[in-house]
């Protein structure tokens, strides 16, 4: 017997709402559901009738708000930016104070601090939550980042824990095998309370930029493997699958290797030698590139990870390079295990410092917004449901258990024993990537960054005396307390004498 109120509601039926709405829908929610384009509503019920909470389909955006339960919580899944402020507008007048909406969508945190201001202005409750996991997630379990008033997530929570992904309380470890119908019971809920306002999309941003360099060094290993070693698509594929019962253990690990192993249907060759080497992007790399510039965080290899991308996009011209601009003709001769087993180090310890660099990000932009973000959890709820989901999260969990207030996870225990063991390797990798002729730009400037991090003088002395020789911009001293600013008079810069 369907409830005179829904639970929940959700608008836009894409591929995101159509599998959030479902996954609610099997917690035993009943959830109204609203897109712009009624047919789509009308299909999606229609092919939906049985699911154990029940779908009410609506037609307009008066129908969809009536049919809420109040205070009334509504999920916008549409596209991020102009879309999402073009159904709060239509909201707004239709809802009442107390009433609770909730972005799913990826969008930028300031316009979730924005959108969040502009609604507690009319008494209304905003939520900016990151929905990680893509399709797959959004029907079985992903990996929720709330951030907003904090009594709006205690109305949320309930739904959100339910729907979100479940690991083993005592190992961490995703918990599978969510079918239609029936989810996983039981298990720790892969979301938490993030922080507030923007904080949320803010954390979900990062995620995303983590996801870039994940994916890109996971391409270089790979590259590494062909160029060094020649090796074939389904033997790197058993590496791969190899790697994934130890420390590198993740999903984007475990698709590598299926991926690599895929043949294509039409040519049965390998299926990656068919794709063409383009990747795309939709934004969120790049975003949280610009947000390190903005904060002056250092966060080179996420900004490598979309570099790459972008060199990998202007194909032709690569092409065309690739006849005129020659690299070196050596080749590696030495064993094939050792190689394959550095390689191993060099990835492992490139996604550490990767993640230092994500951890840093939200450890200062925390301080800018004013969020009193836990990492210990974030690194938790990141464990199932999303795409960077790993293993090597458990560590960065206790790590921050550890020290809370951890300045870089570089500086941990585990992870400094563990660079410090495997550095050796890292370096070899990314010597003979260097004379080989093999790109390796995340591996190289995780590296760089290992190398600036630990290092407690830089060459930025001369740079400053560069400054001040050509703009008076001062410089500190080593013999004076920081703070105190100095300038000499510099002589005139020598100039070539021009013949007359
Ligand atoms: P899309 O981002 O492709 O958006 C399509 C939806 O937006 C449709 O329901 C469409 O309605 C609706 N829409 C648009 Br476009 N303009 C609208 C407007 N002016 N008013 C009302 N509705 C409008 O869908 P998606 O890929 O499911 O993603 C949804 C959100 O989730 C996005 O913010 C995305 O960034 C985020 N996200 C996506 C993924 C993923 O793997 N796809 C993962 C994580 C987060 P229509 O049917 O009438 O055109």
């Amino acid at each position: 017997m369907p409830k005179s109120h829904s639970d929940i509601g959700l608008i836009g039926l894409a591929v995101m709402g159509q599998n959030l709405a479902l996954n609610i829908a099997d917690h035993g929610f009943q959830i109204s559901v609203y897109n712009r384009t009624t047919e789509k509503t009308d299909k999606f019920v229609a092919e939906n009738p049985n699911t154990p909470g029940g779908l009410k389909g609506t037609k307009t955006l008066e129908e969809f708000v009536q049919s809420l339960a109040k205070p009334r919580k509504m999920v916008i899944l549409v596209q991020a930016g102009k879309a999402t402020d073009a159904v709060i507008d239509g909201l707004v007048p239709l809802l009442e104070q107390g009433d609770i909406v909730i972005d799913g969508g990826n969008a930028l945190w300031t316009d979730t601090i924005r959108r969040e201001k502009a609604l507690a202005a009319k008494g209304l409750r905003f939520i900016g939550s990151g929905v990680s996991g893509g399709e797959e997630g959004a029907r079985f379990g992903p990996s929720l980042m709330p951030g907003g008033e904090f009594a709006a997530w205690k109305e949320l929570k309930p739904i959100w824990e339910a729907v979100a992904a479940k690991v083993d309380a005592k190992t961490g470890r995703p918990l599978t095998g969510a079918t239609p119908g029936k989810p996983v019971v039981g298990g720790v809920p892969c979301t938490t309370y993030i922080g507030e306002n923007g904080a949320g999309h803010y954390v979900k941003m990062i995620h995303n930029g983590i996801e870039y360099g994940d994916m890109q060094m996971i391409c270089e290993a790979y590259a590494l493997m062909k160029g060094l070693l020649g090796l074939k698509p389904a033997e790197m594929g058993a590496i791969f699958s190899e790697w994934n019962t130890g420390i590198l253990d993740s999903f984007l690990i475990e698709i590598t290797a299926d991926i690599l192993k895929q043949k294509d249907p039409v040519s049965k060759k390998p299926f990656v030698d068919i794709v063409l080497d383009t990747a795309g992007q939709k934004g969120t790399g790049k975003w949280t590139s610009t947000n390190a510039l903005d904060m002056g965080v250092p966060a080179p290899t996420i900004a490598e990870a979309v570099f790459a991308r972008c060199i990998s996009a202007i194909k032709e011209e690569r092409v065309a390079a690739s006849k005129i601009l020659k690299g070196p003709s050596k080749k590696y001769r030495g064993s094939k295990k050792a190689l394959i087993a550095a390689i191993h180090d060099a990835l492992y310890c490139s996604k550490i410092c990767s993640y230092a660099q994500g951890f840093q990000l939200m450890r200062t932009a925390q301080k800018e917004y004013n969020w009193k973000l836990n990492f210990g959890e974030i690194a938790q709820i990141w464990r199932g449901g999303c795409i960077i989901r790993a293993a090597f999260l458990q560590k960065i969990t206790e790590a921050y258990a550890r020290k809370p207030d951890l300045a870089n996870l570089l500086l941990d225990p585990y992870f400094n024993k563990t660079v410090k063991k495997a550095q050796e390797n890292w370096r070899k990798v990314i010597s003979l990537a260097a004379e080989c002729g093999v790109a390796a730009p995340t591996f190289s400037s995780a590296l760089a960054y290992y190398d600036s991090y630990r290092s407690a003088r830089l060459p930025a002395n001369l740079l400053q005396s560069q400054r001040d020789f050509f703009g008076a911009h001062t410089y500190e001293r080593v013999d004076q307390a920081r703070g105190k600013f100095f300038h000499i008079d510099w002589p005139e810069p020598s100039r070539p004498q021009i013949a007359s």
